[in-house]
């Protein structure tokens, strides 16, 4: 857990490594790689604010649309007064939205990007005085332990945005059940899924005509430079992202523009020119295979809301 109260505390990922060491050893294996949730240090999550703003980056508007429209449909569906645990919450934007209709009696945002989430919240709590706010900044991609002051009741976890894209099927479907055995007995999910669609359209989505995914991408250099100390030179690399229609999900990428050695702490590599590392995977799915999914994690009965492209699912499953 990211312990937002104690600096001092060394920062430990759920695998009980240190995060340095995570990040050492996935720099260093055969195929280079840095996790996705390092992509959102306080200008990442900045950068991917500004990403959801962005012509191409079709998913924030298109989820919005569906809760503009379906939205009092939902929180019948679902009921208000929850406790709404918001996974990845970022900004608190999405949640903030469905506040007028779910009227949740706890907000949870939780984020492993916890500076950008505390100041989301402080401005969050001037516009609603009268819902508790409970902000964790925590990396829950490995364990989901909720601390006592969540309350247990009726808990609704709110997983928008598609981030469940940066999981492969088998890992969101082991992550689906740690939230399903955190939901309690009236409680459930309620996310938001990308589907399938054209290429061209997830071509563009990953690598805008502005470069501001490019930027996004390349900013988990400068993040990692700072948790380990490195030296990545930035403008030796160029950000790659694109459809891989034979795995079924975007990828993102950085590639080496020249060979060189990067030194960090306790380690160092030389890559080659045109060599990779893999930054990001983004998981498109079927609406059928994303509720199998769902049902495979424990979960009943589905309801599921799209867009009139069919672009974009919101699914609501009941523990
Ligand atoms: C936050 C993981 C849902 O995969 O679309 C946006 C991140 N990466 N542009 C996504 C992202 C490049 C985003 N998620």
């Amino acid at each position: 857990m990211l312990n937002t109260t104690s600096p001092a505390v060394p920062v430990v990922n759920n695998d009980g490594l240190h995060i340095p060491a995570e990040l050492a050893e996935s720099l260093s294996a055969r195929q280079p790689w840095i996790s996705p949730k390092f992509l959102y240090d306080p200008l990442g999550s900045k950068l991917f604010e500004a990403i959801c703003e962005l012509p191409e980056y079709y998913p924030t508007r298109t989820e919005a649309d569906i809760f503009d429209l379906h939205g009092p449909e939902i929180a019948r569906t679902v009921g208000t007064g929850a406790t709404l645990i918001d996974l990845g919450a970022g900004n608190c934007a999405k949640a903030a939205n469905l506040f007028p209709l779910l009227q949740p009696r706890q907000y949870v945002p939780v984020d492993i990007s916890a500076e950008f989430l505390l100041d989301a919240v402080e401005r969050l709590r001037q516009r609603f005085r009268h819902i508790e706010m409970r902000p964790l900044g925590m990396d829950f991609s490995g364990s989901l332990e909720l601390p006592d002051s969540v309350r247990e009741e009726r808990r609704l976890f709110f997983y928008p945005g598609s981030s469940i894209g940066n999981f492969t099927p088998d890992e969101a479907r082991d992550f689906l059940q740690r939230v399903h055995a955190q939901c309690g007995r009236d409680g459930g999910l309620l996310i938001g899924i990308d589907l399938a669609k054209e290429h061209a359209v997830l071509d563009a989505a990953y690598d805008d005509a502005l470069g501001v995914t490019a930027a996004f991408n390349l900013n988990v250099l400068r993040h990692v430079n700072r948790l380990l100390g490195a030296d990545f030179d930035i403008r030796q690399w160029r950000h790659r992202g694109f459809y891989n229609p034979a795995q079924g999900r975007v990828e993102m990428h950085l590639e080496a523009q020249t060979v060189q050695q990067v030194t960090w702490r306790g380690g160092s590599r030389r890559f080659a020119a045109g060599e990779w590392i893999h930054t990001e995977n983004s998981y498109k799915y079927r609406q059928s295979d994303a509720v199998g999914l769902l049902a495979q994690a424990g979960f009943a009965a589905a309801r599921v809301w799209t867009d009139p492209k069919q672009w974009f699912a919101v699914i609501y499953a009941r523990a």
